[in-house]
């Protein structure tokens, strides 16, 4: 019983494979929900997905009673990786209570405020960089935001420093991460056959994986060798704390696999968003203006300080906005912990990965009305964000899978923000250029480039 869920035309082999462009699948989604509406389903080679768009459902799947976040598809691939960090760990996976309960007051805003110095030693060397190369410098945001957050987490997180801001290349561990993690989105759009053939990419992966975990062993044993108690990083609470339930400490194995998960959680999707943001802020010049006045009253020409993080609530807005409009992540996954019905009306087994179709979702019109297409950070002013439906904003994830390092990632995006537009005037380096999502395990603006000049008087 239920009511029926639309699917395309299969294929006798792929079933709908065919539906999904595997080095857009987001797109694909995006246009299957125009095509199809809040609901459908998809047979991609052997597994079955669900894929939904619309507030109704994705409010009823935010039911912790009766669905949880399954790791299947992409984020299975990804454990090659990150094993059982906080990630990619399964439901239930003993790890992950152990190092959630350990890291959450770690993440919080106490804990986050002291990694504030870190994050403007890393802000500042970009904001260096820009003043060195000057007006006509192109800077690729892609490359640059990724650059600036991976320094930031390394710093921040294990008191190490990739110095992307001081190599012509971005640090090996950088390109190891993009490879592995391209390739493990590509994967779970594969047929099963085709990625056992897939020896040369296995071995590559597998190579790049090495050296990833061999330069986090190397970070956790330099700790061990050269303890620095007074350091407010997250290595030191993962070797020394234990968790408040159990008492336990966090294995070693499991911190480098934490470790990962924080690169690999933490850079991609803050970067993508920086670049959507100023993409946002480029194509409507009176909300880069709104943007630049708030932190011209908030900052004046003095040092950004932990004081003015609350008072930057335009630019917090803007960021929030950004995320709405096409977040760095286009999907997070449910699936029913027993044969159930979402919002009362379609059936669903355990067996099927229930996808949530985010950027749909976020335009959703019962939500954020009819101007749900265009970019207005206003809209979550004046208690704007509290008035809103519950579950209407689930761009950090859902329940207690959510983003552990929402916070951290909020304070380093609002700094950022309001430093560039303290001291730069940045403009589009081709003022034609329309947004096409570059997708990999994350979304971010493809081929997006801008220049930044001085402000007069602001040295
Ligand atoms: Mn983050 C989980 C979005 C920045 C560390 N993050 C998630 C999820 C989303 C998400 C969505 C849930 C994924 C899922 O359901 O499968 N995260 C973001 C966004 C940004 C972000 C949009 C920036 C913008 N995340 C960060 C940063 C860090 C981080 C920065 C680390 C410093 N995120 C995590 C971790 C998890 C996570 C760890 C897994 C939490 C868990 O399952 O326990």
């Amino acid at each position: 019983s239920g009511l029926p869920i639309p699917q395309p035309p299969k294929h006798w082999l792929l079933g709908n494979l065919g539906e999904i462009d595997s080095s857009n699948n987001a797109g694909s989604m995006w246009r299957l929900a125009d095509l199809y509406g809040e609901i459908f389903r998809l047979d991609l080679a052997g597994r079955r997905v669900i894929v939904c768009s619309s507030y109704e459902l994705v409010n009823d799947l935010c039911d912790s009673e009766r669905f949880e976040k399954p790791v299947s598809g992409a984020l299975e691939q990804v454990r090659v990786l990150t094993k059982d960090g906080l990630f990619t760990a399964y439901p239930g996976e003993h790890n992950w209570g152990v190092a959630h309960r350990l890291l959450m007051p770690v993440f919080g805003p106490m804990g986050i405020r002291k990694m504030f110095g870190g994050m403007m030693d890393i802000a500042s060397q970009m904001l260096l960089q820009w003043d060195r190369f000057g007006p006509d410098h192109e800077i690729d945001t892609a490359d640059n935001f990724t650059r600036l957050t991976f320094d930031m987490i390394g710093l921040c997180a294990f008191g190490y420093r990739f110095n992307n801001f001081y190599r012509e290349d971005a640090h090996p561990f950088v390109t190891q991460m993009g490879d592995v993690l391209m390739e493990a989105g590509k994967r779970a759009n594969r047929l099963a056959i085709e990625n056992r053939l897939r020896i040369f990419s296995a071995q590559q992966t597998a190579e790049n994986v090495a050296a990833m975990h061999a330069l986090c062993d190397e970070i956790i044993a330099d700790r061990k060798a050269h303890p620095q108690p007074d350091l407010q990083d997250l290595l030191n609470p993962m070797l020394q704390g234990k968790d408040p339930k159990t008492g336990e400490s966090m294995t070693e194995e499991n911190i480098r696999y934490n470790m990962v998960t924080f690169l690999v959680a933490g850079h991609e999707t803050t970067s993508g968003t920086l670049g959507f943001l100023f993409y946002h802020l480029l194509k409507n010049p009176e909300k880069y203006m709104a943007a630049q006045r708030e932190v011209d009253e908030v900052l004046g020409d003095g040092p950004f300080e932990p004081k003015h993080l609350s008072k930057l609530n335009y630019v917090r807005y803007s960021v929030f906005e950004t995320l709405r409009y096409m977040g760095p992540i286009s999907i997070i996954s449910k699936h029913a912990l027993k044969t159930d019905k979402i919002a009362g009306k379609y059936k669903v087994e355990p067996s099927d990965a229930i996808l949530l179709n985010l950027k749909p979702f976020h335009h959703d019109a019962a939500v954020w009305g009819n101007d749900a297409d265009d970019f207005r950070p206003e809209r979550w002013l004046n208690g704007g964000a509290e008035a809103l439906p519950k579950n209407s904003f689930k761009a950090f994830g859902d329940g207690e899978r959510a983003c552990i390092g929402r916070g951290f990632a909020e304070q380093e995006m609002i700094m950022v923000v309001a430093m560039i537009l303290q001291n730069f005037q940045l403009e589009m380096a081709d003022p034609s250029y329309e947004l096409w999502p570059k997708v990999t395990l994350t979304l971010k603006p493809g081929g997006f480039k801008i220049k930044a000049r001085r402000r007069p008087g602001r040295n």
